[in-house]
């Protein structure tokens, strides 16, 4: 357990620091082969059980304070229920160190000593899109981080990362798609902590919410053979969704060509499974092309993300084509 977590802080300080998904960085082409997620994984499946129990046994008292919240809120007739507030430690240097968050209902948090991170365990609905937003006050210059909890005996941060920072007093805000199996971790520390220089003190205070957004306010269109669209991601933590139908075993090849500076990441999702099917980062400098075959029928989103953490200009372009 100490093994794990402790990686976890680690993998957010270095990989996910740079580039968001070193995973991602230099494989020509991703696949997630679905046979590898039901085979030779029940070791670690127990693993995950264990852990997942770990953590909600060290959160039983806040789970306590939560009913008590709940008492409050229809003591005090509000239609909100009430804030979670931060309980330290939760830098998550050991698994019990998290704090439980739930979507819609706001965080209050402060990043009170320098170097101080604050993590979050979410559990969302995989294949549903969520917003985040972070408002700081004092001096905090956010740095958020969304990344999976631990998938198929791998490391929390393995499967999937993505951030997002901030200048001083700026709000920090990312879509994401909550993809695959297991929970989720946000990560807030200040931007500084994360370049080298350990910041944070006294009125470095934050409120953290989380939104599910509805599917068909992300989704920009429908891509076919020989589509070519033209998109703009709106903001460093934006999110696009094509949808696609897959065709099992059918070759599909569809390529991102950022404009500005921007570090596109594209991932393939099944819907019926709500996992990715195929990722990619770098294919073409830092622009991306997934080029596979549909592990499997049915439909599909193309996801079109940034991860570049100082990126301006959001303009892309995405051609699809179909194989023989
Ligand atoms: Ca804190
Ligand atoms: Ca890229």
């Amino acid at each position: 357990m100490k093994l794990l977590t402790t990686i976890l802080l680690l993998s957010l300080l270095t990989a996910c620091s740079d580039d968001g998904d070193s995973n991602n960085s230099n494989n020509a082409n991703n696949v997630n082969n679905a046979n590898n997620v039901d085979n030779g994984n029940n070791g670690n499946n127990s693993n995950n059980a264990n852990n997942v129990n770990n953590v909600n046994n060290g959160n039983n008292s806040n789970n306590a304070n939560n009913s008590n919240n709940q008492n409050n809120m229809n003591d005090m007739g509000a239609d909100m229920p009430m804030p979670i507030v931060e309980m330290e430690p939760n830098g998550g240097s050991t698994l019990d160190e998290v704090n439980d968050g739930e979507v819609d209902r706001e965080i209050q948090g402060s990043i009170q000593d320098a170097g101080d991170a604050d993590v979050f365990k979410f559990t969302f609905d995989s294949g549903s899109v969520y917003h985040v937003t972070v408002v700081p006050s004092g001096d905090l210059q956010p740095h958020v981080t969304v990344f999976d909890a631990g998938r198929r005996g791998d490391d929390a941060g393995e499967d999937y990362v993505k951030i997002v920072r901030t200048a001083a007093l700026a709000q920090a805000e990312m879509d994401f798609i909550a993809m695959g199996a297991g929970d989720h971790f946000i990560a807030i520390r200040d931007a500084r902590t994360v370049d080298g220089t350990a910041t944070g003190g006294a009125g470095f205070d934050y409120t953290l919410h989380v939104t599910e957004v509805p599917m068909a306010d992300r989704i920009r269109g429908m891509l076919q053979d020989g589509s070519s669209v033209s998109g703009n991601l709106g903001s460093i933590g934006g999110l696009d969704l094509y949808q696609v139908t897959g065709t099992e075993n059918q070759d599909v090849r569809i390529t991102l060509t950022s404009q500005g500076t921007m570090d596109a990441r594209l991932y393939m999702i099944a819907e019926t499974t709500g996992d990715w099917v195929m990722r990619n980062d770098n294919a073409n400098g830092a622009d991306p092309e997934l080029d596979a075959f549909f592990p499997l029928s049915g439909p599909m989103l193309v996801v079109v993300e940034q991860i570049g953490e100082d990126a301006t200009g959001f303009d892309y372009t995405l051609i699809m084509r179909l194989g023989q």
